[in-house]
This record gives structure tokens, sequence and C-alpha cells, in this order.
């Protein structure tokens, strides 16, 4: 693996989940060996990685070679094109990781009208970093996680990151960081009714907090809910004609609106390109219905519920047996536990 490729793509990475409808993109100036500047693309309407890295550049990049993670953009979209940057700059050669699939870009041409170099480096990690943004170019929608948090036996939790009966605290912080990294988060009427869940990123107190998005059917808002608290004003999709009074506190959408279009509502209108679906399972079930999806995470926690839902549940998990996580194997698609019960 080439190493300023491998720089270049761990720059795109740590602005993956911050870009918006961009691509997360990083780039590294190579002259003489030695890099002279590097960069990454931070937020959507704000300098590209190359001008990010060419403006940081301790010396001319006259004659230097640039190792970027997407073919570089020629287009005048919010910004202008990088073409012109790297032409102006005097660069000779540029690595490229990937094609860029916006069919506005045709950065690979221009560079080699101008005589520029242009060679393609493969990376084992690009095609994983580049799913969300060619997903969300083809179909104009967000990226799509359904998440949920099971017991042992399957049970689908009332998991919403403020409760603490059933996944672990590092299980918690996981889905803070997933908050962390998606740009809405999507739950259904029932778990805004039964959990009053405050849909917030808490890992710090400099947090970015998903735009909260509720599919509310027929159900009633109140004024006293913690979503109403949420940095962001949330979207809520419902047919009650009596929650427009909240259109105050809220984005209202009333009528009935099928998933797919609520995600093209969500990608142009609020420029969504990644949503967090937390669920209940009524909510997964409609996605899963529509085959819209393009992510499934599952926490698995070792409680047990029983055989009805509601035989053993919050009130009851203090006589619940202590169990220890023994061994995972991955089966090709299946997964083995062992849970080894703690001695009495
Ligand atoms: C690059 N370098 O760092 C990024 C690129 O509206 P704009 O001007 O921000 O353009 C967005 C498009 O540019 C985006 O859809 C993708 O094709 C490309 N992103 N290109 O050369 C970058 N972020
Ligand atoms: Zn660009």
């Amino acid at each position: 693996m080439n190493r300023y490729m491998d720089m270049a793509v761990n720059l795109a990475k740590m602005s993956a989940g911050q870009t918006s409808v961009n691509p997360p993109v990083g780039a590294v100036i190579v002259k003489n060996g030695r890099v002279i500047g590097y960069g990454a693309h931070l937020k959507s309407g704000e300098l590209h990685a190359e001008r990010a890295a060419l403006n940081h550049c301790t010396e001319s990049a006259e004659g230097a070679e640039i190792y970027v993670t997407l073919e570089p953009c020629s287009h005048h979209g919010k910004t202008p094109p990088c073409t012109d940057a790297l032409i102006e700059a005097g660069i000779k050669r540029v690595y490229y990781a990937s094609r860029d699939q916006n069919s506005k870009v045709d950065g690979l041409n221009v560079l080699k009208d101008r005589g520029i170099d242009t060679v393609h480096l493969e990376h084992p990690d690009i095609d994983a970093l580049y799913r969300p943004f060619y997903t969300t170019m083809k179909d104009k929608r967000p990226f799509i996680t359904l998440k949920s948090a099971l017991t042992l036996d399957g049970k689908m939790a009332r998991e919403n990151g403020d409760s603490h009966w059933v996944s672990n605290e590092l299980s918690r912080q996981d889905v803070h960081q997933l908050r962390q990294q998606h740009d809405g988060i999507l739950i259904g009427g029932h778990t805004l009714r039964n959990d009053n869940p405050s849909l917030t990123t808490r890992l710090s107190d400099n947090d970015k907090h998903p735009v909260p998005v509720i599919l509310l059917g027929s159900q009633k808002l109140k004024r006293d809910m913690n979503i109403f608290n949420h940095p962001h004003r949330p979207l809520i999709f419902t047919n009650n004609k009596e929650n427009m009074q909240f259109k105050d506190a809220a984005e209202i959408y009333l009528g009935h609106y099928e998933i797919n279009e609520i995600m093209q509502i969500l990608y142009e209108k609020y420029e969504i390109a990644s949503i967090l679906v937390e669920g209940g399972s009524s909510v997964h079930t409609q996605f899963l219905n529509d085959n819209l999806f393009d992510d499934l995470i599952i926490y698995i926690a070792p409680k047990i519920f029983g055989y009805s839902e509601y035989q053993l549940h919050n009130g009851d998990l203090h006589s619940q047996p202590d169990l220890i996580l023994d061994h995972v194997e991955k089966l090709e698609s299946d997964i083995k536990l062992t849970y080894r019960r703690t001695p009495a």
C-alpha cells in the first residue's frame, strides 16, 4: 500500500460523517520525497481537500505530486473546480484512489489535457469510505443505517440511548458515536411517546447532533417532550391535524408520506445524507418492507426476556442471570456467541 495514499485516506476518514452530501476527501502533497502540505474536505460548501492542502504548503507546489482519495472535481459547485487550483499550482502528477461517480465531474480528462499525469492507486478502505457517498448520489436519498438492540433471546429492546436496562455502557457510547456520525436520526411515534428520548449526542459538551426526524403517524405531540429541547428543529411527519399547533417548534409535514418520499425530502431539502434509524420495531419493519436500508447494526446484550415479550421486563431485570461473554465466533454470515454464567 502506498504510504502517502494511506495518509490521504486517513485524513478523509477523519472527516467522514461530517461532510453531509459531499464525500470525505483527503489530500497529501509531496515534493522531493517530503510532504509539503496536506488537507481534508471538512464541510459541505467549504474548501475541497486539494485546495486545503495547497493552502497549507510550506513551499511552492510547482512540480509536486498530489495524492488524493477522490478524482479532483472539474465543475463549479458550491466551490470552484479543484482542477483549476492544481493546474495553477503547477502540480505535475495526481495519484487518486477512486473515480468520482458524480456525472458533473470529469477531472481526470481535464488534467490529462493539460499534460498532468493521472495515476490510479488502489486502497483497501476506499470502497467502504465512499459507499455512503455513491449510494446517496445514485439514489438521491440518505444512506440508511438501521440500529437496534436485542436481548439474547432475540427480543427487540426499547433502547433509546437514555435507558439503562439493556445495553451496557460501551454499547451506549457506541450509539452516541453513531449519532455523531449521522446527519439525521429517525424514530417512530411509539418510541417518542414511550421513551420521550432527547435524540442528542452525548459524548462530550462539544458534540455534533443529528437532526431529529419523527414518523409520528396519528400520535399527538406534547409541549414537554424532550425533542423540543433538541439543538435542531425536529422534522415531524404526521397525519394528525392537531399537531399543526406545534409548527412554531418543529417542521410539520401533514399527510400521508411513503418512506421513500420522506427520504427524498430529507436529502433534497435538508441535505441529510445519512440517517440513523433507531426504531422501534414497526419503523424498522417499514424500512425493511420497502427494502430501504444500507447498513444494519445490532447490539446484543446478555438479557433474557422470556417467551412473551413482557413476561420478564424492566422491573425484573435484577433477577436476570449474570452472564459473561466467553467467546464470539463468525460462522460465515452467522455468529456464535457463548455466554458463561458466573457462579452465584
Ligand atoms: C474534490 N475534492 O474534497 C471533494 C470533492 O458543491 P461542491 O463545490 O462542494 O462540489 C461537491 C462535489 O465535488 C461532490 O458531489 C463531489 O463530486 C466532489 N467532491 N471533490 O475534488 C473534495 N469533496
Ligand atoms: Zn474539488
